[in-house]
């Protein structure tokens, strides 16, 4: 009952929830963009295809199998939702998958806001030349039993051999079971997946109560260029199960995608002695072990100490007039090709985002 006083009173602000101890985790945010690549063979796989129709349905297969992994995963290794370390400015999240036949793909997340938070990132494989860059944060509100939360920002998914551009808005969410003190996700609302191509995926979340019955329900379906309202293909099922494609032409269906079959490849990431102070694990280390142990007063010990780093950082940059430098990504103006993606998955574009140097991290001691 405290928690949920606490939630109400947190006025939308995530990092202001007291969580209860077994609520805690031991992860920071930053961690979070891995979710987007832990399946290297599908994030790889729409350069190897020729015919941008079934192109983007391999784009489509991507996105819905890294759901699993950014939605599900905490409740399956640790039992419920839990509420992440809260990034420090500067914060980075470092790593690479390495596999045998998609080679090295490479991770580079950035808390590049804290108040608000929000995390940058760019995920790259220049074998087979794909990118994934984006950022987000998120907008939290809170109603008797549910905590409501809006993502902020984007990803935009790149493959250089087609020259082709992927615009890729992301879902809200809301928290259920706190109530019960097990949390967990539930999707709601949609993402749209624009294609520069011109085809378009949309997706339609649905939980427990609604269309399906099951929780983790996606509806989707995918138009062709030229803005007609007939899909070629629509796609139904669970993003964290089973799900069946039919070809709206045929009308012959089959399996799409089976998540309990898939598994996620482990990020590799530096030993703690290896990396920089400013690196999550490293950074954060003495509190995960706090957390681990569900040691509170070590945990509010280690986190006020990081808390007061960074508030005789903010000062002192205040004093000489001058703002914290993001490593890696830049606060810009948006190019008008991403802008016109945007109007076309039926969004306001942004004025500024958050871009990806890539340079920069080529010649930076970050590159792992
Ligand atoms: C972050 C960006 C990832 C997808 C993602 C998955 C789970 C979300 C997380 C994002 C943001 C923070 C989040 C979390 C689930 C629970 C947690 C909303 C969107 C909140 C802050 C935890 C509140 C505490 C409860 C567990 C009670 O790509």
């Amino acid at each position: 009952m405290t928690f949920l006083k606490s939630l109400a009173t947190s006025k939308g602000d995530i990092a202001s929830i007291t969580a209860p101890p077994f609520i805690l985790s031991a992860t920071s945010l930053t961690e979070y963009s891995k979710f987007w690549a832990e399946l290297p063979d599908l994030f790889v796989a729409p350069s190897m295809i020729v015919d941008p129709e079934e192109r983007a349905v391999a784009v489509f297969k991507w996105f819905i199998a890294t759901l699993k992994g950014q939605y599900t995963s905490r409740n399956e290794a640790l039992g419920s939702e839990k509420k992440p370390l809260n990034p420090f400015l500067g914060e980075m999240f470092l790593g690479k998958w390495e596999t045998d036949d998609e080679g090295t793909t490479s991770l580079v997340s950035e808390q590049v806001s804290h108040h608000p938070p929000v995390t940058a990132y760019a995920i790259f494989n220049d074998i087979y030349g794909v990118e994934l860059t984006g950022y987000n944060g998120q907008k939290a509100s809170v109603s008797t039993t549910t905590l409501n939360i809006k993502q902020v920002g984007h990803a935009i998914y790149k493959i250089n051999k087609f020259d082709e551009t992927y615009y890729i808005t992301l879902p809200a969410l809301h928290i259920e079971g706190l109530f019960y003190g097990a949390p967990y996700v539930e999707l709601e609302g949609s993402t749209v997946i624009q294609s520069s191509s011109g085809y378009k995926v949309k997706i339609d979340y649905s939980g427990k109560g609604y269309f399906s019955g099951k929780k983790n329900s996606y509806k989707a379906k995918l138009f062709a260029p030229g803005g007609s309202s007939k899909p070629i293909y629509s796609f139904s099922g669970q993003w964290s199960g089973k799900s069946t494609i039919k070809d709206e032409r045929t009308k012959s269906e089959s399996i799409f995608y089976d998540a309990t079959e898939h598994h996620i490849v482990p990020l590799q990431i530096k030993d703690l002695e290896e990396q920089s102070a400013y690196e999550s694990r490293k950074a954060w280390s003495k509190v995960a072990a706090a957390v681990a142990v569900m040691d509170y007063d070590t945990i509010h010990v280690e986190k006020s100490k990081i808390e007061n780093e960074q508030r005789a950082l903010r000062k002192q940059e205040k004093e000489e007039g001058r703002e914290w430098t993001r490593r890696y990504f830049s606060f810009v103006e948006d190019s008008e090709s991403l802008k016109k993606l945007a109007t076309d998955a039926g969004l306001v574009p942004d004025k500024n985002v958050w871009q990806f140097n890539r340079d920069a991290f080529e010649s930076g001691p970050d590159k792992c």
